[in-house]
């Protein structure tokens, strides 16, 4: 008879994930996903002006702090018509760019590397061998035996001192853990480091967006005018300072965190073969416009859809179709006015928040029945994964150069089939391969920005349309994006200048949603079905795969139940481990 345990939160931060595992000789049979917290932003915003909607959603989440703001504005935009101007469409690339960089920076160091690298055996390393390793791999500077020796001793006195801090939980002496000590030590003082760095990276964003987190947009443009030579305005010594944290970024990219990912990568090559979805259905709705959203063919990210891992065809995306996307509820806290079973496209999307399931604590969901607070949102009635894996395996099928050369050299580098990167492995790769390519692109944009500038164009914004009186009495829109984690979609109904319905499908609420009426799995239940399990109470195997997503609930979800009281939870049997 199979067990489940129960993993609440899973989630490192990004909001409460809770994943219920059924495990039966050692692998994972069964497996469940749900969101703890309630979906409400879209509420907040009914009623509102368009123009403001923006600040609202944006708030979804402190992680993806700009996405949800460039999904709304595109949304309007495209609802009303508007075009923005080129120096608009460069400084919202490059507020992206940075975004992914340094998302994914942050995901690979905080939020998943402790799943494969033991802070503990840090104490075991040598500091010259730890050097040695490094240097082998990588021009970074910061290489030194003392470097690595003062690292060491930072974290011999968290353990000596028995207040480990940051690295109080974690699976420590996991038999899974299979680094050499030497590599731990240098993960974990790039662990340290990338916590610095992060914070260079986001002024990014105060510069073309006035602060991070949540820069400022504004519907029709950029609100930062540009001005060589004024003070307040995106001026010439503003323009040489993003430029050069444009190029220490990828410069961090390129000599840290790649030659990390590949060193890791190759004392895990076994989990190129877990942790598939096994649908391998991809979609990526594209993104970076080089030449206007409407032209498709100038995206940097590829929009398409990959079904059942056939490569050799690419589907399109129609979103004006009512049977192409749609969102389910039949396994959600949530009703529809016309019954549970059908899927409403989202510009006849509802939010009903009348929730009446159970109540924490709990000790199992019911998940025949509802059990969660993610809706089930599917492409033509199937499951999609969404993100970077989706991203690289379409820009790949489809003969992108970028993406091709990348791809092959590194599959070559790491001497494993490209069949491997269906699987934990290959988005945890596929995450670093973008980051790579995103941080180049950010270089692009800025080289273009400048040249515009140079050649006299300063324009940010188009203000045609900004006054109501001027709009359609109804419009519909779609506001599409690559968030880090995945497609990202708003969805907006104007009625007499005023927003009439709101609806966020988030790249979270595709990964992570609960079972369709069909019955069909979403994408981080199908990943976990047949994981191996080496000790039930300590299932660190669960946290790669869920982990290889980078699951964000707080998107997914977009606002915190207040009666949602559980913090930590792990339990087996019934009987709380942790
Ligand atoms: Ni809260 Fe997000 C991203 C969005 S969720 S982080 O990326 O949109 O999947």
């Amino acid at each position: 008879m199979a067990n489940r345990i129960v993993i609440d939160p899973i989630t490192r931060i990004e909001g409460h994930l809770r994943i219920e595992a059924e495990i039966q000789n050692g692998k994972v049979v069964n497996a469940y996903s749900s969101s703890t917290m309630i979906r409400g932003i879209e509420k907040i915003v009914e009623g509102r002006d368009p123009r403001d909607v923006w600040a609202f959603v944006q708030r979804a989440c402190g992680v993806c702090t700009t996405v949800h703001a460039i999904a709304s504005i595109r949304a309007v935009e495209n609802a009303l018509g508007i075009v923005v101007p080129q120096n608009a469409e460069l400084a919202r690339n490059i507020i992206l760019t940075a975004q992914y960089v340094h998302d994914h920076v942050v995901h690979f160091y905080h939020l998943h590397a402790l799943d494969w690298v033991d802070v503990t055996k840090v104490l075991d390393a040598d500091p010259a061998k730890t050097s040695a390793l490094a240097q082998s791999i990588s021009s970074w500077p910061k290489s030194s035996p003392g470097y690595f020796s003062d690292i060491k001793n930072r974290i011999k006195k968290f353990v000596e001192s028995g207040q480990l801090g940051i690295f109080a939980n974690g699976y420590w002496g996991h038999p899974a853990m299979k680094l050499p000590a030497e590599a731990n030590l240098m993960a974990v003082a790039h662990y340290l480091e990338a916590l610095e760095w992060q914070k260079e990276i986001v002024k990014v964003h105060t510069i073309l967006g006035g602060k991070n987190p949540h820069p400022h947009f504004v519907v029709g443009g950029m609100g930062s005018p540009i001005n060589v030579e004024d003070a307040g305005g995106l001026n010439t010594d503003k323009l040489a300072y993003l430029g050069k944290l444009l190029k220490d970024a990828d410069t961090f990219v390129n000599q840290v965190y790649i030659p990390d990912l590949l060193a890791i990568a190759s004392f895990y090559k076994d989990w190129g073969a877990i942790g598939g979805s096994s649908y391998k259905n991809f979609l990526s709705f594209g993104d970076l416009p080089t030449n206007g959203l409407s032209n498709k063919d100038s995206y940097k990210f590829p929009s398409g859809v990959i079904l059942n891992g056939d490569i050799s065809k690419i589907h399109e995306i129609d979103f004006t179709d009512a049977n192409g996307i749609q969102e389910f509820v039949k396994n959600s806290w949530y009703n529809y006015k016309g019954g549970k079973d059908k899927g409403l496209h989202p510009w006849m999307g509802e939010t009903d928040i009348n929730y009446t399931g159970p109540k924490p604590p709990y000790d199992m969901l019911d998940v025949n029945k509802e059990y969660s607070f993610v809706k089930t949102p599917r492409w033509q009635g199937k499951p999609m994964e969404v993100g970077p894996l989706a991203r690289v395996l379409i820009g790949y099928a489809k003969g992108m150069t970028d993406y091709k050369d990348l791809v092959d050299a590194t599959l070559a580098k790491l001497n494993v089939p490209v069949t491997a990167l269906f699987s934990t492995l290959g988005r945890t790769a596929a995450r670093g391969l973008e980051t790579v390519l995103t941080s180049k692109w950010g270089l692009e944009f800025y080289n273009s920005l400048l040249t515009n500038i140079r050649n006299g164009d300063t324009k940010m914004a188009n203000m045609d349309k900004w006054d109501p009186s001027t709009w359609p009495k109804e419009a519909k829109g779609v506001g599409i994006q690559e968030a880090p984690r995945g497609g990202l979609s708003h969805w907006i109904v104007i009625k007499d200048g005023k927003t009439a319905n709101y609806q966020m499908i988030v790249p979270t609420t595709w990964n992570a949603s609960p079972r369709d009426p069909q019955g069909q799995m979403s994408p981080y239940e199908a990943a976990l079905i047949g994981t191996p399990i080496a000790d039930p109470k300590n299932p660190v195997e669960i946290l790669r795969t869920i982990h290889s997503f980078d699951p964000c609930l707080a998107c997914a979800v977009h606002l915190y139940d207040e009666n949602g009281k559980i913090l930590s939870q792990i339990q087996v049997d019934g009987v709380c481990a942790v």
